[in-house]
């Protein structure tokens, strides 16, 4: 199977895998379950989730031993959005160029789908329980785990910092920390679940959590030179594209992506598919 492939086989099932666990549109109160499918089948490309899938492939694990644990990460991510653009946090009227939850639900609904999201997204890491083969000790600590990686000192804290640092004095070190932690720390976390429930041992989820948090990083300033590119910068926003300039960004980008690469050596050949992850983020379009 090439690669492409690989990637839309994989967005396919997490994309089942989400209509089945969430409760249907019809159930009450209806509103709520609109908005939050509204969001979760929104466009998003799922890459946390097929990070994960490809991280337990590493280890020789299907699918299905760990497809919970994705979509509960996607549920996380997906949640983070709606709450960040909220009027009170970023104030986006978009998002995947359709109007943000906000925009059609309202602001308190946007608000309780995001906190919906957020327990539901533990509630399925929890049901991984249900796969004979994990222990459920591994299951505690990916708990734990992503209670750290979305806290105050990960994405909470650098979405804190997004909205309270001050662009005109911030150095590019702080900039590389807040990215590590806003965006960079939820994608980590999603390999490392899946290192986690495949039995990974200390070497290899070292190595990994470097794979990680470069590919993080490189993802969000990809994500700022895509906005630059399209347009699409809000003035008052911290973009590494924007402050540093586009060959800066793209060289950092490229850097931080070998960097992740070489990291995935003690894996050989069988880090195949991380490593064409790693690559196509240098090309996304979106
Ligand atoms: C964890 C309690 C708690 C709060 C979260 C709102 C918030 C605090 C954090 C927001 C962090 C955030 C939105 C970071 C941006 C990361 C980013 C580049 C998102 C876009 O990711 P894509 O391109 O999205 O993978 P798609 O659309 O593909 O799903």
């Amino acid at each position: 199977m090439n690669f492409k492939k690989y990637l839309e086989n994989k967005k396919n099932i997490i994309d089942k895998a989400l209509d089945e666990y969430l409760p249907p549109e019809e159930n009450s109160p209806s509103i709520i379950h609109k908005a939050i499918r509204y969001s979760v089948f929104g466009g998003g490309k799922r890459i946390r989730p097929i990070l994960t899938l490809a991280t337990a492939e590493l280890f020789g694990k299907d699918t299905e031993s760990v497809i919970k644990t994705a979509c509960g990460i996607e549920l996380i991510h997906t949640f983070s959005l709606i709450h960040d653009d909220l009027p009170s946090i970023d104030n986006d009227d978009f998002r995947r160029g359709k109007p943000s939850n906000h925009k059609v639900f309202g602001e308190a609904i946007a608000i309780l789908a995001g906190d919906a999201l957020l327990v539901s997204g533990f509630d399925l890491i929890t049901k991984n329980m249900e796969v004979k083969e994990i222990k459920k000790q591994s299951i505690l600590k990916v708990i734990k785990e992503t209670s750290f990686y979305i806290g105050t000192e990960n994405m909470l804290g650098g979405q804190v910092e997004d909205i309270t640092l001050n662009d005109k004095d911030i150095t590019k070190a702080d900039l590389i920390n807040l990215y590590m932690k806003k965006t960079a720390a939820l994608i980590c976390l999603s390999i490392r679940v899946g290192a986690i429930l495949s039995g990974a041992k200390q070497r290899q989820l070292k190595a990994l959590t470097k794979y990680g948090k470069n590919i993080g990083l490189a993802f969000q300033i990809i994500d700022d030179m895509l906005d630059v590119m399209q347009d699409q910068r809000d003035a008052g926003k911290l973009n590494y594209a924007n402050k540093f300039g586009m060959k800066e960004s793209k060289n950092e980008s490229e850097r931080l992506i070998n960097e992740a690469k070489d990291s995935l050596k003690i894996f050989n050949h069988k880090a195949e598919i991380l490593r064409n992850i790693a690559d196509c983020l240098l090309t996304r379009k979106k």
